[in-house]
């Protein structure tokens, strides 16, 4: 009886349910983190110092940024200087982008943590001149 054919067809199908189902699930949670709301911040490198793309920033040289706890924040960050190398570094935050040459850009994406207070963001190459303030509320 359990040799039948119709036992190895229902073990089989429960097989392909069972993955189907996981595969579902998988894709139920990387939509929910899709999902999760995260703010854009664009910082350009740019005549030795870092612009913000935004209304209240614009042409601000190395603005203060406010970041809340727990936020999720995505930083673009793009090299504008023709000629010269930059990166950007949160360093009480472990973020650092790679080292970018003109036109280059780079993402990173991160959640803010819970210890408040006020942290810097600087280029590695150029701190005397490109360095700014991070306010985390
Ligand atoms: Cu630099």
């Amino acid at each position: 009886m359990i040799n039948s054919p119709l036992m190895k067809n229902l073990g089989l199908i429960s097989v392909i349910l069972l993955v189907s189902i996981a595969g579902a699930l998988g894709l139920f949670i990387s939509f929910l983190q899709a999902k999760e709301p995260q703010r854009e911040v664009v910082i350009v490198a740019e005549d030795m110092s870092f612009t913000v793309s935004s209304q209240n920033m614009e042409g601000i040289k190395n603005p203060t940024l406010n970041f809340n706890s727990g936020e999720k924040i995505s930083i673009l960050f793009r090299n504008n200087d023709p000629g010269i190398r930059h990166d950007l570094v949160i360093g009480d935050l472990g973020i650092k982008t790679s080292i970018l040459s003109y036109g280059e850009f780079e993402r990173i994406t991160f959640r803010v943590p819970e210890n408040m207070g006020t942290k810097s963001y600087y280029c590695t190459f150029h701190k005397l001149m490109m360095e700014g303030i991070i306010v985390i509320e």
